[in-house]
């Protein structure tokens, strides 16, 4: 299949100015995995082949730009201890939280790794998700860090997903540095991080009161930045520190969570073309009570994405459509925010400019919808209506008839 043509489509391009870039009665012309050509189908350049889409909905390839997918065990019991009475906070205190996985994860095997998270990828993929997101960040110790993100990297190769991977080894203090936090932060910036080149495409921290200080990060970010590796950071989720403007001088690629984002922070963001990533899982899983500054983030013109932060504690979300109906219910969004959040501001909060958008010269990875309209990618919950994936250019799922 050379080259061909998906013709009587709806495209949400993201292209252009419309909202959703929609383009109705449009036309695609895919070749060599690229998308050669978008417009109305009326002028259309000839193909191979054309498929009749019936005037169904595409999209570019859905992209979950933030996950911790790669852990080993289990957190359901946490879920109960918090229902129970106990905190979020209360339990990471006591040892438990993000500490209990980082046990299960050292404990497990790259293969086990992989096993263990390809259900959980599968979950993803059926939902049209082209471009996966990893953390490490369970592992917290040099080999464990590298075997999280070989496993992440494998992935890629058990399916048909890019993966890109980010090292998060300031995501808690080790027991083992439980009195020395400094002796971490050194073992981060000069053992681990030169560890990670060509292992991690980017570094992240989390910037927390029961986590690490803004000192603590802007240490990290310096050594990031010798080594030549772009930076994100879990900002502002439990409290406001101040950590998104840090991230900002940083010129980070996104603050990830952000409930608790002043004016100063989304100022700053605004500036330096960071965008804000908005996890609504771990929100509604911890129930907590402030949303994201979505009207303060909106009239700065700050591009805000949308992904799962799929993880064993805070976010089991296996969904990217439900993580686009919770920013909806939970924070406001429009569903044209929503969808631009999970593929061209999702491919910004990577630094990917090649995906996110359907237009001329861009990968050829798409979803094609049982649907006519986008704004119903958020509207049901517990409904798949992806009906076909095609990644650069070859169809991966279901089918064009
Ligand atoms: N914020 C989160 O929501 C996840 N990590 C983070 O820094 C939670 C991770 C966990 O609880 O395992
Ligand atoms: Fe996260």
């Amino acid at each position: 299949m050379a080259s061909y043509l998906l013709k009587n489509a709806s495209l949400a391009s993201f292209a252009g100015t419309e909202p959703y870039g929609l383009i109705e009665n449009g036309a695609v012309l895919v070749e060599k995995g690229q998308i050669r050509w978008v417009g109305p189908a009326s002028q259309a350049p000839a193909a191979e082949q054309a498929y009749d889409l019936k005037g169904r909905l595409v999209t570019p390839g859905l992209i979950d730009c933030h996950s911790h997918i790669i852990y080993g065990g289990s957190r359901a019991h946490e879920f109960e201890m918090r229902l129970n009475g106990a905190s979020y906070v209360d339990i990471a205190k006591a040892g438990g939280g993000i500490l209990s996985t980082v046990k299960a994860t050292r404990a497990a095997t790259e293969d086990e790794l992989v096993a263990q998270a390809l259900p959980r990828l599968d979950a993803l993929l059926s939902e049209g998700v082209t471009t996966l997101e990893v953390k490490s960040g369970y592992g917290l110790d040099t080999k464990s860090e590298i075997t999280m993100l070989k496993a992440a990297r494998k992935l890629g190769q058990a399916r048909a997903v890019d993966i890109v991977t980010t090292f998060l080894g300031a995501h808690a203090l080790p027991p083992e540095y439980k009195e020395n936090r400094a002796g971490y932060l050194s073992l981060i910036c000069q053992e681990m991080l030169p560890a990670m080149i060509g292992l991690a495409d980017a570094v992240d921290a989390f910037c927390e009161n029961i986590a690490f200080t803004l000192e603590e990060t802007a240490q990290l970010f310096e050594a990031a930045r010798k080594l030549g590796l772009p930076v994100k950071l879990h900002a502002e989720q439990l409290t406001n520190m101040g950590a998104s403007r840090l991230a900002a001088s940083f010129n980070a690629l996104s603050v990830d969570h952000v409930e608790y984002l002043d004016q100063d922070g989304i100022d700053s963001i605004a500036k330096s073309g960071t965008v804000a990533v908005l996890l609504p899982g771990a929100f509604y899983y911890l129930r907590e009570k402030q949303s994201p500054p979505v009207a303060g983030l909106r009239q700065a013109k700050v591009p805000m994405a949308v992904a799962t932060d799929l993880n064993p504690g805070t976010s089991p979300v296996h969904s990217l459509l439900t993580a686009m109906n919770m920013a909806c219910v939970l924070f406001g969004l429009t569903p044209e925010e929503a969808l631009r959040g999970t593929t061209l501001n999702a491919a910004k909060a990577l630094g990917l400019k090649d995906r996110g958008q359907i237009a001329t010269g861009m990968k050829a990875d798409l979803a094609i919808w049982n649907t006519d309209r986008p704004g119903n990618l958020s509207y049901p919950l517990g409904l798949n209506p992806c009906a076909a994936v095609i990644r650069n250019g070859a169809l991966i799922r279901g089918s064009l008839a």
